[in-house]
């Protein structure tokens, strides 16, 4: 009798999944849940959950809702937030080597922004790890352009345009430009954009479909100036306190999210460009005068980050050029 009853006990706390202790984390995220990386972080904690035999339910809190996008990475650092998707230029103010890939044109291309990632990684990990924060994978937004309302022949044009900036690399080049930065992040910029506090922006394709940028804005050349990473982090203690094989699924997850990133970002580049055409955008190339223009914002911006980020940014700006 005693047996049988142990045997139903068992069986039922199998049926409601009750037998081993489950732990939940929260994952907050920037971005709309239709966005690329929004997507794949869905798919990481899916991934997880099975290859944890459910022991690790990760639950992706998108387009900021749980915190805004630049309080993540502290919510993470405090433990108000076990794991979260931040963008790491957002946090170039703190630590220069966070903007590595914020640079215009130092990496253009997804092979060159790879190779730039590689050789930013071990910094990264290391302060990110002084911080209590893991480093589980990052992927990079598709190549940056320019959003106008009006053409632009060259970066005069830009001269006292109000410019939507989502980073103080992007707050800088629109100082340089003479445009006038405001800030705003992805989650509030549809509202920015129709309530007139922005009439321009360099971002991705794919950030120009989530805020319906072809509602308000005519144009976009395709500059493909710097391809700025999500980072996807974990706290450090909430991470060492997971079991051996849940760890190793977690790493497996976020190995697979890192490649499956990538792959996503260059197609959405080309899909997105596709569907601002769609929606009666013009995509352009910029002019030779206006790419003239941004290189030489680009290097007085490469400048100023080496003065800041030391010999350790001189060392990942070397190790990438090698
Ligand atoms: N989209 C994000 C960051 C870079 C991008 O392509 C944004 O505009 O906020």
């Amino acid at each position: 009798m005693k047996l049988r009853l142990l045997t139903l006990a068992t069986s039922l706390a199998l049926a409601t999944g009750v037998s081993f202790a489950q732990t939940k984390w929260d994952l907050p995220a920037g971005y709309p849940a239709t966005n690329f990386h929004s997507e794949n972080l869905v798919q990481f904690a899916n991934d997880v959950d099975k290859a944890s035999g459910g022991k690790l339910k990760i639950t992706v809190h998108a387009n900021a809702s749980l915190f805004k996008a630049p309080e993540i990475k502290r919510a993470v650092q405090g433990g108000q937030a076990q794991a979260g998707e931040i963008l790491l230029a957002n946090f170039q103010n703190e630590w220069a080597i966070f903007g590595t890939d914020g640079l215009p044109f130092l990496a253009e291309g997804y092979p060159s922004a790879m190779k730039l990632y590689q050789a930013q990684k071990p910094a990264l990990q290391k302060k990110l790890g002084e911080q209590g924060i893991q480093l589980l994978y990052a992927v990079a937004w598709p190549p940056q352009g320019i959003y106008s309302k009006k053409p632009l022949a060259s970066a005069a044009d830009l001269k006292g345009i109000k410019w939507r900036a989502y980073s103080p690399a992007t707050a800088r080049i629109a100082e340089l430009v003479g445009a006038q930065p405001v800030t705003v992040q992805a989650a509030e910029f549809s509202q920015a954009l129709a309530t007139g506090v922005v009439e321009s922006t360099m971002t991705s394709g794919a950030t120009g479909v989530d805020s319906k940028l072809y509602e308000h804005l005519k144009y976009y050349y395709d500059t493909q100036a710097w391809l700025p990473k999500n980072a996807v982090i974990v706290n450090k203690a909430a991470f060492d306190a997971l079991d051996g094989p849940t760890k190793q699924a977690v790493l497996k997850a976020a190995a697979d999210a890192e490649t499956r990133g990538w792959a996503a970002s260059q197609a959405v580049n080309t899909k997105t460009l596709e569907t601002l055409k769609a929606n009666g955008m013009q995509v352009l190339p910029p002019s030779p005068a206006l790419k003239a223009d941004l290189k030489k914002v680009g290097d007085v911006m490469l400048k100023e980050w080496l003065d800041k980020a030391g010999p350790e940014g001189q060392a990942i700006v070397d190790a990438y050029r090698k």
